[in-house]
Parts: C-alpha cells; sequence; structure tokens
C-alpha cells in the first residue's frame, strides 16, 4: 500500500457554528473499538497546521492503546486556534459547544478527553451536548483529571529505563532533565526530587523557574536542558523534539517522557538508536492518563485497580526494551511490531465475525 494514501478511517473538519474556529476531529482506527483521544486547543498559524497535528496525533492514540492492551481505537481533536485570538470566557463556552456538537454527529465512533488546552472542567461542558466525553470531573461521575496518571504512568516507564541503565529501579541519584513544567511534567519533577534524583529543569516560561528552585534543580533553557548531560531526558511539552539536528547534539543515555509525537518524523528512530540513546516510544511512556480513564469509566475499575495497571507500564517498557536488546532494534521497531500485531489480530477477529 502507497504512503501516500489516507491512512484514517474519517476525518471532519467544520467551522464551528457559534465560535467560527475550526475544528478538525481525526478518526484514525475502530479496528480494536471505538475511537477515543484528546481535545488540543491550540494556536496555529493555519488551520491546515492543525490538520497535520490531528492526523499524527490521532495515528499515536491508535498505537497508544493498542501497546497498552486496551480494546479502543485512537482519534483526536484539534481546534485550530488564529494565532492573535484571545478566547474570553464566553467565546471558550461556545468553542467548547460546538466540539461537542462534532463529536455527538459522529454518532459514536468517537469520545473525546483532555489535551493541551483543555481540561476535566471543559469536558464537564461538553457533556452538556454529548455523552461521549472522558474525564469529566468525579462530582460528575467522570474520572477526573488524568495527568497525575500519566505522570505516574510515566515514572513507571522511568523505572524500568533506570533498570536498563544500572540494573536498579531506583531513580536516586540519576540525572535527568525534564523538558516542560505543565501540569503532568511539573509532578514528574517533583516526584523525580522526592525520589533523590539530580535534576535539571526547564519550560518555555521562565515564570517556571520558582518550582526548579523550590526543588533544588538546575535551571536550562529549553535546547539546553534538552541536550544536557544527563542519564535520562523527559520530554514533557509538545512534541516534534527529536529531530535530525537535535538528536546529534544529544548527550544522555536515554529519554522517556509524556510529550505526545516526539520524534519529528519516524526515521529520527533509527538516528537515536545508531547513536546508542535507548529511546520509549511516547505513546508507551504517556498511556498512564488513558489507562487510567479507560479503566475506571469503561471497564469499572476501582481507583486501586486502575493504579495498579497505570503502574503495569513499567512491565510493559522492560519487556519492550529487553527484547529490542535481545534482537538488535530499536524500542521502536519492538513496539510498533507489538501495535501491528495487536491490530492485525483484531482486523483478523473482525474479518472473521
Ligand atoms: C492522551 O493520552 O494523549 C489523550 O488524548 C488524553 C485522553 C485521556 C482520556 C481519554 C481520552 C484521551
Amino acid at each position: 500500500m502507497s504512503a501516500s494514501l489516507l491512512e484514517h478511517e474519517q476525518i471532519a473538519i467544520r467551522t464551528g457554528r457559534r465560535s467560527g474556529v475550526p475544528i478538525i476531529i481525526a478518526v484514525h482506527s475502530t479496528v480494536l473499538g471505538p475511537a477515543a483521544g484528546g481535545c488540543r486547543m491550540w494556536r496555529y498559524r493555519r488551520w491546515q497546521d492543525g490538520l497535520e497535528d490531528v492526523l499524527r496525533l490521532s495515528a499515536g492514540m491508535t498505537a497508544k492503546f493498542a501497546a497498552a492492551g486496551l480494546a479502543r481505537g485512537g482519534g483526536k481533536t484539534v481546534v485550530a486556534l488564529p494565532e492573535e485570538m484571545e478566547l474570553g470566557p464566553g467565546q471558550r463556552r461556545e468553542v467548547l459547544l460546538d466540539v461537542a456538537d462534532a463529536i455527538e454527529a459522529l454518532g459514536g465512533i468517537y469520545a473525546t478527553g483532555p489535551d493541551v488546552g483543555t481540561g476535566p472542567d471543559d469536558m464537564a461542558l461538553m457533556g452538556e451536548r454529548t455523552n461521549h466525553v472522558f474525564c469529566k470531573p468525579t462530582a460528575l461521575g467522570g474520572s477526573g483529571d488524568s495527568s497525575p496518571h500519566t505522570a505516574d504512568g510515566t515514572l513507571a516507564a522511568l523505572q524500568a529505563v533506570a533498570t536498563g541503565l544500572d540494573g536498579t529501579r531506583s531513580l536516586r541519584g540519576l540525572r535527568l532533565a525534564v523538558v516542560g513544567l505543565g501540569n503532568v511534567g511539573a509532578r514528574i519533577a517533583a516526584a523525580l526530587a522526592q525520589e533523590g534524583a539530580e535534576l535539571v529543569l526547564s519550560d518555555i516560561d521562565p515564570g517556571k523557574q520558582a518550582l526548579a528552585e523550590q526543588l533544588g534543580a538546575r535551571w536550562e533553557a529549553p535546547e539546553a536542558a534538552l541536550t544536557a548531560e544527563v542519564d535520562i531526558v523527559v520530554p514533557a511539552a509538545l512534541g516534534g523534539v527529536l529531530t535530525d539536528v537535535t538528536v546529534p547534539a544529544l548527550r544522555c543515555r536515554a529519554i522517556a517522557g509524556p510529550a505526545n509525537n516526539q520524534l519529528a518524523t519516524p526515521e529520527v528512530a533509527d538516528l537515536l538508536q545508531a547513536r546508542g540513546i535507548e529511546w520509549v516510544p511516547d505513546y508507551v511512556a504517556s498511556a498512564g492518563g488513558v489507562i487510567h480513564a479507560v479503566s475506571v469509566e469503561l471497564d469499572g475499575l476501582g481507583e486501586d485497580d486502575a493504579h495498579k495497571r497505570v503502574l503495569g507500564i513499567e512491565g510493559t517498557v522492560r519487556d519492550l526494551l529487553a527484547d529490542a536488546k535481545r534482537r538488535g532494534v530499536s524500542a521502536a521497531v519492538a513496539a510498533e511490531e507489538l501495535v501491528r500485531a495487536r491490530l492485525g489480530a483484531a482486523a483478523r477477529l473482525g474479518g472473521a465475525a
């Protein structure tokens, strides 16, 4: 099959009736189950840039669910705000209602959740128009903020990486650079400080420097933090940070973090492998949020059991790294094979039914 053929099952693009802003929903795959994936509200120079983003992010969600062993497909929403647009509260409400209408119109093949630029309160608002929403506040019957669980899952992945580096799960004394201190990155940084790791912290917002001081960490600008001499780099901001320009400058031994779409292009995984830098595929390290949401909201698990599932990311990463090492391939290749095998098995079952 040619790579230029559309890989997605469906893409819905509409101008919000109330808000006038472009809303794009990409349903990448429903092979494993109805699609899910967050709603990203972000500024783009052109709405077409938002389209490009949503295509990659939704494919990433298919891989995220498949690698986590969950029966959901991949989708994503991008609200492509014009660069100069400042949303007031009234306008924000209009945007969210427009998104909710667009989701409802898909008839249940896709449910949304939080992503960069949206949170549980936004999910509550959309819940006024559609049931296909994860992570509403717990008071409204949802599973609440997913970011603590994304952070927990990333920490579990980091323990598996630490085991690979020096044979112990402990992060004490390891040097880590956390690039991006949003909801997830800040939590990871605090937990790492608590564990006794040596930290380099960074964010595009210089105001976050206070957190570095509070945690006794060194502060660096984002590019410097990415290329700092540390054991593990933790990308926790927007995607695309690993490129054919940044990879040659890296001085870390491994990379694992919650940012989605860390590789600028798939080939960057080979560059990392050639440099001997272990990279945990982002869709594996960042799955804690969706694992928690799906476990609680669809599978009816209690908090303790959902938490255990999130911590299962440690074993998933350990197995992937071991499998990759044994076969002399990158963890990216090993993870892609796992995803393809699970999608293939489900497609065969679906075909036989
Ligand atoms: C992601 O993990 O990248 C998401 O899209 C967040 C999310 C969380 C819960 C349900 C659906 C999406």
